[in-house]
């Protein structure tokens, strides 16, 4: 009744921005990520007969109520619905990196509570089972199921039976490395979630934005496959970008970024067009992830650290799928 399970955040090169059915959690669009290491949740879920209540406690603090712990409890529900269980849980999960560097922890956070709760409670989902139960907590969570390079699949069929993610690569493919310049304290004013659903409602470009990703991930893969850096810059910097300006043309305008996200952006192309082999991606939030191979890590990190508005700069690496730990 009892386990512990570890998953890593990922970041997607090709963007998810948007949902197909509320309810269920399914994405308008695929997605294409790299599983991001060291930087991991670790969950623990023990079942047990005698609380009264789920506990659930995130970093180091008790959660006693709010949309957060709801979020959980509603995921352990199907859970227990699947295995014919009663008992409550207690949860208790940690991250080993900052929350609020916009690194979606909810990513990380419901890939490591899916496979420690249905171990907890008795059940071995294959890793496409545990890619769909992830996703019904968050839409990113079902790409860090996988290690390495995941694909998230829209999927067609109603039920969402066919949208999970899947592997592109392995860790080991490619030595790449994605540093994470934290821009900012504190957590976002709006989540991805209420970004998503205003840009749907209220962005014209959000269908525009949609059209652009089949192609985008059709292109991620030959370039995955090829090891092809410039080309994979394209494709990442071009999904990212577009789905910010889907979010930017919402009314009213849904904008991420701050002074530093720009200076980021041109410090990266400044430097790419004085020979450097690196590019960025920006999530909901004001963070930028830089992408370069292994051999320009250090000067990258230097690079960053000495851009103004840096406060930490996090060095990662493709890292593995969700785990059991014992
Ligand atoms: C992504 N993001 O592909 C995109 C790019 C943020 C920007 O997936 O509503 O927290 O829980 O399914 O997974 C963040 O969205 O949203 C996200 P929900 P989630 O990584």
């Amino acid at each position: 009744m009892k386990a512990v399970a570890r998953a890593h955040p990922n970041i997607a090169l090709v963007k998810y921005w948007g949902k197909r059915d509320l309810a269920l959690n399914l994405p308008a669009a695929g997605s294409l990520s790299m599983t991001l290491a060291p930087l991991h949740t670790e969950t623990r879920v023990t079942f047990d007969e005698a609380l009264g209540e789920d506990q659930i406690e995130m970093n180091g603090v008790e959660v006693l109520e709010g949309p957060k712990k709801a979020r959980v409890i509603a995921f352990l529900d199907g859970i227990r619905a699947m295995a014919k269980l009663d008992a409550f849980a207690r949860v208790v999960t940690d991250n080993n990196f900052p929350t609020a560097a916009g690194l979606a922890s909810s990513a990380s956070g419901f890939a490591a509570l899916a496979l420690a709760a249905t171990h907890a409670a008795g059940l071995e989902l294959s890793p496409t089972d545990l890619s769909i139960l992830a996703r019904q907590g968050s839409g990113s969570a079902a790409r860090s199921i996988f290690g390495g390079f995941a694909e998230m699949l829209s999927g067609t069929l109603t039920d969402g039976s066919d949208c999970h993610a899947r592997q592109v690569a392995p860790e080991g493919h490619w030595d790449l490395r994605c540093l994470v310049a934290i821009t900012a304290e504190g957590e976002k004013s709006l989540g991805s979630t209420d970004g998503m659903l205003e840009t749907m409602k209220t962005s014209s470009y959000y269908k525009e934005w949609l059209h652009t990703v089949p192609p985008d991930l059709e292109e991620a893969h030959r370039a995955i496959d090829a090891r092809d850096f410039e080309h994979l810059t394209a494709i990442a910097e071009r999904s990212c970008l577009r789905m910010h300006a889907s979010a930017i043309a919402a009314d009213p305008g849904i904008l991420y970024w701050n002074p530093a996200t720009v200076r980021l952006i041109h410090t990266v192309r400044h430097a790419r067009r004085d020979g450097g082999n690196l590019f960025f991606t920006i999530d909901a939030g004001p963070h930028v992830k830089v992408f370069c191979p292994a051999a320009e890590c250090d000067a990258v990190e230097t690079l960053l650290r000495q851009t103004e508005g840096v406060y930490e700069v996090l060095v990662t690496r493709p890292g593995p799928g969700a785990h059991l730990v014992t």
